[in-house]
């Protein structure tokens, strides 16, 4: 495909309830959305990146200048683009994988679009659909935290993950356990929260048997991880911000620091990346599930093509459009007995509502090929 231009759109969207983790609290989305045009053919993006960099180095503003400053000039150098042409094309630059992925995935979006295939079936998925899982913040209380996860089973999510952090952890999961009983799938997510020093704490978490306890210790601690395995904890670690890449995720299953892996394409650098972390893991023997980060319904529908590959055997972070969004900026993703189907039109399946679009549309950038700033030549 020849890329005519790219657009980077900034939205704000105000969240339905504020989303407590480990290191901060999410009251809106600054979202960016990338929509390439190509051979007459459009397709969407959304990058991941949170408005700030604590959940990692990324963060919205950046990624925006990573796309303008240093993507966009050297993928609109290439005077013909594939998606599997993008990464190798982007490579050159370090890090900035958010940004990355989001535009891999819109020149995907525009290339199966115009090839009238599905974004699942080029992934390779084998299910219509996928069991959604919710995530659920930090409360000021551990009865207000109930009433949220009561309403969240209602809504016939089929597990529930709590936020954890020193001070809220033992007596939130207690609670959960006691008030909602053992059948209820439970994990916890500390985001990086503890220390290698916090094993006592985080022993006795194995208690309740949960699923998994989400990356408790730093991002580059991926030892410390294995290290909490060898010393005893029972419950298996899952690592997200630690997995930034195939090579990585071998590298942690094969070291015991992980025994389950949850995928997020933005944090790998796209959807071809995750493919790769879902096979390295198959062959491993490591289940894997599909993270969120709060996307949009553009995001969402992605994810979900993802998260119907066959080894994504625990339930996602996908949860229903009303989880986060009063106006979705797509159709609403719904969950029925405790799934959410998977787009079933050509590329992601979903595009932005134009009405809704112009109302949440902040900023605007349009890159065109002329444009686009020659890469910056190395001086030596
Ligand atoms: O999209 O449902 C979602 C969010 C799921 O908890 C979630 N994501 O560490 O896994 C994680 C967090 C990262 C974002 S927290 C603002
Ligand atoms: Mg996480």
């Amino acid at each position: 495909m020849k890329i005519d231009c790219v657009e980077l759109l900034r939205l704000d969207m105000p969240l339905v309830t504020p989303f407590r983790t480990s290191f901060g609290t999410q009251t809106r989305r600054d979202v960016l959305l990338v929509r390439v045009v190509a051979d007459g053919a459009e397709g969407w993006g959304e990058c991941v990146a949170l408005a700030d960099p604590l959940y990692s180095s990324e963060y919205t503003e950046a990624a925006h200048r990573a796309l303008v400053d240093q993507l966009l000039p050297r993928l609109l150098a290439l005077p013909d683009v594939t998606a599997a042409s993008v990464a190798p094309a982007l490579a050159a630059v370090h890090g900035h994988r958010m940004s990355k992925a989001a535009l891999e995935t819109a020149v995907l979006d525009a290339q199966l679009r115009s090839a009238g295939m599905p974004l699942a079936e080029y992934l390779g998925a084998v299910q219509p659909s996928v069991s959604s899982g919710v995530s659920v913040g930090i409360h000021d209380s551990i009865p207000e935290l109930l009433d949220a996860v009561d309403g969240y089973l209602d809504a016939g999510y089929a597990r529930i993950k709590l936020k954890i952090e020193p001070g809220w952890d033992i007596e939130p999961v207690a609670a959960v356990r006691d008030r909602f009983g053992d059948q209820t799938l439970l994990q916890v997510d500390a985001n990086a929260a503890y220390s290698r020093n916090d094993l006592r704490t985080l022993r006795v978490l194995d208690r309740f048997d949960l699923l998994l306890i989400e990356q408790p210790l730093p991002e580059e601690d991926i030892a410390g991880h294995a290290h909490l395995a060898a010393a005893g904890l029972q419950t298996p670690i899952c690592l997200d911000e630690s997995i930034t890449s195939a090579a990585v995720a071998h590298q942690a299953i094969t070291t015991g620091a992980c025994r389950i892996v949850n995928i997020k394409p933005g944090r790998v650098g796209g959807y071809l990346e995750a493919r790769r972390i879902h096979d390295v893991c198959a062959a491993a023997g490591v289940p894997v599930w599909a993270g969120g980060m709060l996307e949009t319904g553009i995001g969402r529908a992605a994810n979900l093509a993802l998260a119907a590959l066959p080894n994504f055997t625990l339930p996602s972070d996908i949860a229903g459009s009303d989880r986060y969004f009063r106006q979705d900026l797509t159709d609403p993703f719904t969950v029925v007995d405790g799934r959410i189907d998977v787009p079933a039109g050509r590329g992601i399946g979903v595009t932005p509502i134009p009405e809704v679009l112009a109302e949440l549309t902040v900023r605007r950038e349009t890159v065109r090929r002329a444009e686009a700033r020659a890469a910056p030549v190395p001086s030596t």
